[in-house]
């Protein structure tokens, strides 16, 4: 019975539930990539299997629609990789285009989990679903709610980041 109940509206993905009056400030600051979610078969997640953790820093930019977007990937190697992007929020939208990059989109989906998002991001060649949380040790229930939420979207393919070693310093 509890199979047949899995994938009802409480576990689609659905973006609701965003506070476009807060939007996206509600979303500034410190973040901890967590898990993410692919259809099997495709390689959207190769990218991430040699991270151990990763911390994000998002920031407005002067331009208003614009945010700034800081990466600091533990791999798993040891080595510390700073990323940066420039991310673009046409007025009144909540999705987000990536600068350099025409074809991708990103959309948010608040979880249930109150400090979480998740993003789902494609592009030409892939689609993949990534958990962020405030924290970087997420309750059970919660990562459990995004494997659900995943599963239900047929991204049953679902990799966590290790988090074994300790969490590289975001760079200015
Ligand atoms: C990538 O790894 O492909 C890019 C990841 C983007 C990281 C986003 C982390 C922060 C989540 C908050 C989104 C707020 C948007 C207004």
């Amino acid at each position: 019975l509890d199979s047949l109940s899995v994938c009802d509206n409480n576990n689609r993905l659905s973006t609701l539930s965003i506070n476009k009056t807060q939007f996206p400030s509600q979303y500034l600051g410190r973040w901890y990539f967590l898990a993410a979610a692919a259809i099997p078969g495709t390689t959207a997640l190769e990218t991430f299997t040699v991270m151990d953790n990763a911390e994000f820093s998002v920031r407005q930019c002067r331009e208003e629609e614009k945010l700034d977007f800081r990466a600091a990937i533990r791999i798993k190697d040891g080595p510390c990789v700073p990323r940066k992007w420039i991310y673009l929020l046409p007025e009144g939208s909540i999705e987000l285009r990536t600068e350099g990059h025409p074809d991708r989109l990103t959309q948010l989906f608040p979880p249930r989990c109150p400090h979480c998002v998740i993003l789902k991001e494609t592009d030409n060649s892939y689609a993949r679903l990534l958990l962020y949380s405030r924290t970087p040790q997420l309750e059970e229930e919660f990562m459990e709610e995004f494997k659900k939420k995943s599963s239900c979207e047929g991204y049953t393919d679902i990799l966590t980041l290790p988090q074994q070693q300790d969490y590289c310093q975001i760079e200015d």
